[in-house]
């Protein structure tokens, strides 16, 4: 009888130290809640956010990453390799690069919140900031705050990576604003404009920053991401072997690149080795109508014009640090076209890309919506834009509506890169 009795009390002191137990795990476990509210709050540095908010901001996030986990496979080719687990997502040696003016932040607000909603707040991708002055603490803080606790960057470019290099002669280039404002060439009189299209054809990828990465997606101030990604397009590139991914290609104003092509062949004359056999030709070089109703190709030169418009990129870093890119760079630079004409860097990465590289290495990312002043593009498939939640409006110029894709324009390059790059990717319905 005792030994029951003993029995008992030992069952009965387990269950308390047990009880005790739970309720001190469940009060560690409410601490460290609580501790990483405040680090969310923290992050988010404003401390009127409300903690519910910040319980329905995980739960939310968890839900979209399950439906993006059901949603992947199912509109892109068999054939494509893609990321099947949520847990590798956000994985790649990979950032975003904005270079951007103090003046562009209301802009450059806009383009974030557009990619973290669309993208990258499933992903969490660093931020890159690039400069030539020193970013305001009110553009740090307000594109940190934007950036939802994915990592940012604010770097100041050295004056030697953005004035033009000793050979130019100020006085050459100073009569060619002055001309080019004449002439109505686009942004012609800006010198800004010039340092810009230099630093971004040959020193964004060299500065100390991008060394640390393979993978960037260029953002400008001011664009719209018009669908959700639903997969990490850095992955998808890289396992799909491609180095280049663009979404609009449109012919280039002759009168901003009046020479860049004598130049462009003569370093194909000098340097052949670098021209890949298997490249993009007869994309920069055909000018057969390819219907009835044609753009007529204003060109003096064998280079029809098309290029892959810049601002929005998605691309390998290797790729311009290689020993091809940084000799055709070189070259195109000693010819001095970047600040006695106004040679932009789309047409100078585009030219690249497609003469250096496999045409099969450039991928048309044709699900992703996008929109930069005055040109949008959106998939034309209807589950694709359902399943994606896109919302293709946008505005013109004259600020008019356009429902309509960019890709159909007349003078949209896209029907020549089916043509003539690597052929139109068909992907499968959504079932
Ligand atoms: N830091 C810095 N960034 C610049 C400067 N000029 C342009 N940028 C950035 O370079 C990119 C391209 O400049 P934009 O003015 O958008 O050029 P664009 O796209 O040809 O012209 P828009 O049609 O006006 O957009 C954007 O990310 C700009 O924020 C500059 O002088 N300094
Ligand atoms: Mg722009």
């Amino acid at each position: 009888m005792p030994s029951v009795l003993f029995r008992s009390l030992v069952v009965l002191l387990t269950l308390l130290i047990a009880s005790y137990l739970s309720q001190s795990t469940d009060h560690f476990k409410s601490t460290v809640d609580g501790l990483q509210q405040s680090v969310l709050l923290k992050l988010s540095s404003n401390s009127y956010i409300d903690l519910n908010l910040v319980e329905a901001y995980r739960k939310n996030k968890l839900r979209s990453q399950q439906h993006q986990q059901q949603q992947d496979p199912q509109y892109l080719k068999q054939s494509w390799v893609f990321p099947q687990s949520p847990s590798s997502y956000g994985r790649e040696n990979a950032t975003l690069v904005m270079l951007a003016r103090n003046s562009d932040l209301d802009g450059a607000l806009k383009s974030m919140r557009s990619l973290q909603d669309r993208f990258n707040s499933q992903y969490n991708y660093p931020w890159v900031f690039l400069n030539e002055v020193p970013f305001t603490s009110e553009f740090i803080e307000k594109t940190t705050l934007m950036a939802d606790g994915a990592p940012t960057y604010y770097e100041l470019v050295p004056e030697s990576d953005w004035e033009p290099p000793e050979f130019i002669d100020e006085s050459r280039l100073q009569a060619n604003l002055f001309q080019a404002e004449q002439d109505n060439v686009l942004y012609g009189g800006f010198r800004s404009y010039r340092n810009m299209c230099h630093f971004n054809s040959g020193y964004f990828y060299r500065q100390p920053i991008l060394l640390n990465y393979d993978w960037y997606f260029r953002v400008e101030p001011d664009v719209e991401y018009m669908c959700d990604f639903q997969y990490d397009p850095f992955r998808v590139l890289r396992e799909n072997h491609k180095q280049y991914g663009f979404v609009i290609t449109i012919h280039e104003y002759e009168n901003t690149i009046p020479t860049l092509w004598n130049h462009v062949e003569s370093f194909i004359e000098t340097y052949p080795q670098y021209i890949h056999p298997n490249n993009a030709w007869d994309f920069l070089t055909s000018k057969e109508p390819l219907a009835d109703i044609s753009l007529e190709i204003n060109s003096s030169s064998s280079y029809n014009l098309c290029h892959f418009w810049s601002n929005f990129e998605i691309g390998n870093l290797n790729f311009f640090r290689s020993e091809a890119y940084q000799k055709f760079f070189e070259h195109l630079d000693h010819a001095g076209g970047f600040y006695y004409e106004r040679w932009g860097d789309a047409p100078v990465h585009s030219i690249a890309v497609a003469l250096l590289l496999d045409k099969n290495e450039i991928h048309h990312f044709e699900d992703i919506g996008y929109y930069h002043a005055p040109y949008m593009t959106c998939p034309s498939a209807e589950d694709l834009l359902s399943s994606k939640r896109c919302i293709c409006r946008s505005e013109g110029l004259e600020g008019q509506s356009t429902f309509k894709g960019m890709d159909v324009e007349l003078h949209s390059c896209l029907p020549r890169w089916w043509k003539h790059g690597p052929g139109k990717t068909f992907m499968d319905p959504v079932v």
